[in-house]
C-alpha cells in the first residue's frame, strides 16, 4: 500500500509522490511516445469555437472531445480520422493500484498546459456513463494550483498544489466536485523538456458489462 493522505472531502485522496523521479521519467517517456503518433490539438470551445489556452489529446477507445458541436466522447482522433494510441501500461497499472474499481479506464485524457497562462475554467466531469468510477489524475512537470469546490458553480471552494509525481483519485461523494486549475507555477519542475506540466486523467466511459 502506498502513502495516501485523505483530503478534506470525502471520496478524493491524495498520493503525494506516487511517482518518483525515475517514474516520472519513465512515464513520460511512453507519454512522449505516444503524442509523436497524434499531434496534441487546442480543443474549441462549445458554441464559440474560441481555442482554450492548453492543448489536449487522448489515448485509449474513447477520447474526450471539446468541439464547436459540444463535449463528448469520440472513438476517433477528428484532426486525423484514426483511433487513439493506445493507453500506455505504466498508466493502466496506476489505475488498477488506486481506483478500487473492477474494469479498466477506457480515456486517458492529455491536459497540456505549455503556456505560462495556459489553465482550467472550474467544471464538473459530468460527460461519462459510469460515474460510479473515480477519475484519476496524474500530475507531471511543473507544479499548479488547483482548485476545487462543491456541487454549484458558486459554491465556496479551496486550492491546493499538484506537483510532479502526484496522483489524485477523485470518486464517491465527490466525483461531481467543481474543479479547474487556477494556474501553473512556471520553472517548478525540470522534467519536461521545454518546461509545463502534464496532466492525465484516467476516465471509465461506459457501465463495465
Ligand atoms: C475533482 N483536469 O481534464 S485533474 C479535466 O489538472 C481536469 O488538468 C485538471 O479537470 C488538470 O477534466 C484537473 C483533477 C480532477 C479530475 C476530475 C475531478 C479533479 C476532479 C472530478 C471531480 C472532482
Ligand atoms: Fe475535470
Amino acid at each position: 500500500m502506498r502513502k495516501s493522505v485523505e483530503t478534506a472531502f470525502e471520496g478524493i485522496t491524495l498520493y503525494p509522490g506516487f511517482l518518483d523521479g525515475s517514474g516520472q521519467r519513465a512515464l513520460l517517456a511512453a507519454i512522449l511516445e505516444g503524442l509523436t503518433a497524434e499531434k496534441p490539438y487546442r480543443p474549441r470551445m462549445p458554441r464559440t469555437g474560441k481555442p482554450w489556452s492548453i492543448h489536449q489529446m487522448n489515448f485509449g477507445p474513447l477520447g474526450w472531445v471539446s468541439q464547436p458541436e459540444g463535449y463528448g466522447y469520440a472513438e476517433l482522433n477528428e484532426a486525423s480520422g484514426r483511433p487513439w494510441p493506445p493507453i500506455p501500461p505504466l498508466l493502466l497499472d496506476i489505475w488498477a493500484d488506486v481506483a478500487n474499481y473492477p474494469a479498466p479506464p477506457e480515456c486517458c485524457l492529455v491536459n497540456l498546459y505549455d503556456a505560462p497562462k495556459a489553465r482550467m475554467g472550474l467544471h464538473r466531469d459530468e460527460d461519462e456513463e459510469a460515474l460510479d468510477a473515480p477519475v484519476v489524475s496524474i500530475s507531471l512537470g511543473d507544479t499548479c494550483v488547483f482548485r476545487i469546490g462543491g456541487f454549484a458553480r458558486g459554491d465556496r471552494s479551496r486550492s491546493f498544489r499538484l506537483a510532479s509525481g502526484d496522483v489524485l483519485v477523485l470518486g464517491g461523494a465527490s466525483r461531481l466536485r467543481y474543479h479547474g486549475v487556477d494556474r501553473i507555477i512556471p520553472g517548478s519542475s525540470q522534467l519536461v523538456p521545454g518546461g509545463g506540466r502534464i496532466n492525465l486523467t484516467l476516465r471509465r466511459v461506459t457501465k463495465p458489462a
